[in-house]
């Protein structure tokens, strides 16, 4: 009885290739920034990671994991890390990855060595899960610009969204490694954010982290608001430029992290929401942990409030 009891243990603690079902979905280190990837019958979960013991965000390297059934997840290791890009020198922060054309582009913000200032790099691979190599050698976006969701049109046309404390986007080329036309920066409107107060300079709820996706005809922006700490919210636009219409709060602030960064997909007839918390054993806002949520949309599109699994 014993030594079952003692295997039991080690099979629920050591397990370095497969990450467990409960949230948070990786327990063995600590994740962060959740950018879910539909591909195949698939999920790819793309996660920052933040390091063990960290006080301020210790982020060198990307993660990936993949499941089938959003219950087994795999662990395809850290196909991505700063040093993936010779220009950058410190924070591997929050980025989405995209599918196209049998490639995988990887956006990502990272520090620019030569000015200090966070930039947007693109990596690419033929894999899902990598190995990731900077596909242009420079930043895409330069001066200070971080937490880049990338979404493609029904009509082909890819945008490149990111943004603190501005929202905006680019026009990405079919290549989708280079843009077209300038940088279009948002009106933060309340009526398009929502309203914060207590804070002159920046008026509206949002904050950082754009997720950038259509259903059913409907263009969504969910985003972190109003820092520190972040609830996730909403807006909701008949185009993929907007305008924007807030639509309210979707995950209350919660969860022991100061900051929080969602990703929402649809897979195999659910839909989930992806967040992280500070719910693991020594967890805070820099050893973070990414979890998810099975939801249900309203029958008018709208999305009903999400609370984080209790620790
Ligand atoms: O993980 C570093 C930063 O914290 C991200 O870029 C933000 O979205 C916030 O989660």
């Amino acid at each position: 009885r014993l030594l079952t009891l003692v295997v039991l243990l080690l099979a629920t603690t050591l397990v370095p290739a497969s990450a467990r079902a409960d949230n948070p979905i990786v327990q063995h280190v600590y994740t962060a920034d959740p950018a879910p990837l539909v591909h195949n019958g698939r999920v790819y979960l793309y996660t920052g990671h933040d390091e063990d013991g960290s006080t301020y965000f210790t982020m060198k390297d990307w993660r990936v994991w993949s499941s089938e059934d959003m219950v087994n997840w795999t662990d395809h290791g850290s196909p991505m890390s700063v040093s993936t890009f010779s220009w950058a020198s410190a924070d591997a922060w929050a980025g989405q990855a995209i599918h196209r054309n049998g490639k995988f582009y990887w956006y990502v913000p990272v520090k620019e060595r030569a000015t200090g200032a966070m930039a947007i790099g693109v990596a690419v691979s033929d894999s899902p899960t990598g190995p990731f190599t900077d596909a242009i050698g420079r930043p895409l976006v330069k001066n200070g610009e971080i937490d880049p969701s990338v979404f493609i049109d029904d009509d082909g046309q890819a945008y490149l969204y990111w943004g603190n404390p501005r929202l905006a986007y680019v026009r990405l080329n079919a290549d989708m490694i280079s843009y077209s036309g300038g940088i279009t920066y948002v009106p933060l409107t309340p009526a398009g954010f929502g309203t914060r107060t207590g804070n002159a300079s920046r008026p509206t709820l949002y904050e950082e982290g754009p997720w950038i996706y259509k259903r059913n005809g409907l263009y969504y922006n969910v985003f972190a608001a109003e820092c520190c700490g972040e609830f996730i919210a909403y807006s909701t636009a008949p185009s993929v430029t907007g305008p924007w219409t807030y639509r309210g709060t979707i995950m209350p602030r919660q969860g022991g992290s100061f900051t929080n960064h969602a990703g929402v997909i649809d897979f195999k007839g659910g839909s989930y929401f992806f967040y992280h918390n500070g719910a693991l054993p020594g967890g805070s806002g820099y050893t973070r942990s990414v979890a998810v949520e099975k939801f249900t949309y309203n029958a008018n599109g709208t999305i009903p409030t999400i609370n984080m699994t209790a620790a």
